[in-house]
């Protein structure tokens, strides 16, 4: 049987560039990735995406744009990640470094992806067009892809 755990994950993207943060501690410490984080009991997916944005940037958002969802299954594990995946084009605030992350900006051409969780650089793209997209992706250990699905969707 799978449980599954529910979390958010936002990208804000500036024309040209799109602030990331370097995860200091806990799951994917040492890869840059967006904020977010696990959605609390009595909280929205989107109140949930909001707050992790504020904790972890320093950031606000009037505006957050529904993108994607992508269920990660980790072979051995019995619980799956159910990521909701936003993109905000404007924010309010300095990107401040928290507990949890340091932000940097990095130009569109110049993404971290070595750096990255391995599912990033097949979505990014599809991100940066405003794309929408519905993912799944298999992995064994925290590295290696071994099964994926991927497909644009109208809405998520
Ligand atoms: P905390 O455990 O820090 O939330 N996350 C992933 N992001 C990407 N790009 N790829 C993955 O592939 C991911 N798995 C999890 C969701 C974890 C944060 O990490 C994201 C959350 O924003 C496996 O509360």
């Amino acid at each position: 049987m799978f449980t599954s755990k529910l979390l958010t994950l936002v990208l804000v993207v500036q024309p040209g560039r799109v602030l990331l943060g370097m995860k200091k501690r806990g799951f994917g410490a040492g890869k840059w990735n967006g904020f977010g984080g696990k959605v609390e009991h009595g909280e929205t997916i989107e109140q949930a995406a909001r707050r992790e944005l504020l904790e972890e940037s320093g950031l606000t958002v009037d505006t957050l744009d529904k993108l994607g969802n992508i269920k990660f299954e980790f072979i051995g594990e019995t619980e799956l990640l159910d990521v909701h995946i936003f993109r905000a084009d404007s924010f309010h605030g300095e990107p401040t470094e928290s507990d949890e992350m340091r932000p940097q900006w990095f130009d569109c051409d110049k993404i971290p992806f070595s750096q990255m969780w391995a599912d990033d650089i097949l979505w990014f793209p599809m991100m940066f067009q405003k794309k929408k997209f519905l993912g799944y992706f298999k992995f064994q250990g925290h590295d290696l892809i071994v099964e994926h699905k991927l497909e644009e969707v109208n809405e998520v």
